[in-house]
């Protein structure tokens, strides 16, 4: 195709004739594929979806603000079943920015009309420490609205962690009180932190994904995002500013979160874990690759077996949730790549497979099918040098040593307890043996 050929890149123009950008009311840190997929999904889709414009912040890809700002902050969804693919302009993102503006963070931040923070900063941004972290510069734009006396404000966490906003709450007010014990009082005054369970599995866009929305769209879209159908969020907390009816769009609000949260963490996260690494290990790459792999799946019930016995029985539906799991892992058309889960293992770890297996040894079992998520990583981080993770350096000391020493420092990195208990250390080492031989055999 020529450059004349070319079809024209998405603008709101295009998406929305003649119709205005919503106003800012919300700020997103975390301007990823997922916020696009998930939550300017969900704002979109709200009923006053014409009030809540979402200024969105880059973290991990700086990259994003730009080019989603050449499309005035509109994109696609694309969803894919196993059916096929639809597409729908999202319109709810109208402002994306260089996540290192934090000027201009403070001012959205600081507006008497901005009710709504949301957070995707990963799991491990909620320990890191410094000036340039999400977190950091939250508590700065906090301290702006503080000044500017705006009133109260909701941040809702939006990441894969047990009682996240609660994770949130303390990590900000630690960082506000250690800078100006007034900003912390404040924040406990007038900020309100709410926790959620999110889902909806979003793989990496791809070239030919983008080619694709150009083909069969007639625009070009360099932000395009693929999800599959599904699509959750569960929140719990308040909201003294107003949110947008996000229960338009499916959106659920209670007033107890953990069972949900343990459901989604243990059954959906901790299962993708052990088939990100176990998988990788096996020579798969992709989630329906592993799951289709009979080692891999006998590993994943195992550990839904044990799960299962920590969750309450009444009203979650775990047969349901289980049987609906393996049709979404399945789904072929979508490539969820194992390397993209596999990244900040001794993070995730610590929400997927350590409370399953502390509840489990509690009850006198020996919590084997959740000690093998953490051997599965062991033989990953063993088996290469490219895994991606807040403690890559002391996983790297750890490798230098040898058998159940090695064993027992790299267990260390996760929880200090874990490499104590002799059982449990020789129990993950066999099991860990164990998954990297299939590797040589496989
Ligand atoms: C995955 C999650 O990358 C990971 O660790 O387990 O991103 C998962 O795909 C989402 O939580 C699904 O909602």
């Amino acid at each position: 195709m020529s450059a004349q050929q070319l079809p024209p890149r998405l603008t709101r123009a295009i998406a929305f004739p003649g119709q205005a950008a919503p106003p800012v009311r919300m700020v997103h840190l975390g301007l990823g594929a997922f916020h696009r997929s998930h939550q300017a999904w969900y704002t979109h889709h709200a009923g006053d979806a014409a009030e809540w414009g979402i200024a969105a912040f880059t973290g991990r890809s700086p990259g994003a603000a730009e080019i989603l700002a050449e499309q005035d902050g509109v994109f696609t969804v694309v969803e894919r079943s196993g059916a096929g693919d639809s597409f729908e302009v999202i319109g709810s993102v109208v402002e994306a920015v260089d996540g290192a503006d934090v000027q201009r963070l403070a001012e959205l931040v600081a507006a008497p009309g901005t009710a709504v923070v949301t957070l995707t900063i990963t799991e491990a941004a909620y320990a890191a420490t410094g000036d340039g972290t999400p977190l950091a510069r939250l508590v700065t734009a906090l301290a702006a609205r503080k000044n500017a006396d705006a009133g109260p404000i909701a941040v809702v966490s939006c990441d894969n962690l047990a009682g996240n906003g609660t994770v949130a709450r303390t990590a900000v007010e630690t960082i506000a009180d250690a800078a100006d014990p007034a900003l912390g009082e404040w924040i406990r005054a007038k900020v309100s932190f709410v926790s959620t369970s999110v889902d909806r599995i979003t793989p990496r866009t791809t070239p030919d994904d983008l080619a694709e929305v150009s083909e069969q769209c007639g625009y070009r879209d360099e932000s395009a995002v693929v999800a599959e159908p599904f699509s959750n969020w569960i929140l719990s907390g308040d909201f003294p500013g107003g949110r947008p009816r996000w229960e338009d769009a499916g959106a659920i609000f209670v007033d107890d979160i953990e069972p949900y949260e343990n459901r989604k963490l243990w059954l959906l996260n901790g299962a993708h874990s052990i088939l990100a690494y176990a998988g990788l290990v096996r020579g798969h790459s992709t989630v329906a690759e592993a799951l289709s792999d009979d080692v891999c799946r006998a590993a994943v019930e195992a550990f839904w077996d044990e799960a299962s016995r920590h969750l309450p029985g009444e009203g979650l539906d775990i047969p349901g949730y289980r049987q609906a799991l393996l049709e979404r892992f399945g789904n072929s058309r979508i490539a969820h790549h194992l390397t993209q889960i596999a990244m900040d293992g001794t993070t995730k770890l610590r929400m997927r497979a350590l409370p399953v297996l502390a509840a489990e040894r509690a009850q006198g079992r020996s919590g084997e099918g959740a000690a093998r998520m953490i051997a599965a990583w062991l033989a990953y981080v063993c088996a290469t040098d490219g895994f991606q993770d807040p403690l890559a350096d002391d996983i790297r000391t750890a490798k230098t040593h040898d058998g159940e020493q090695r064993t027992a420092a790299l267990l260390a990195l996760i929880s200090p307890g874990l490499a104590g208990d002799s059982a449990l250390l020789s129990l993950i080492h066999r099991q860990q043996e164990a998954i990297a031989a299939a590797r040589t055999h496989a």
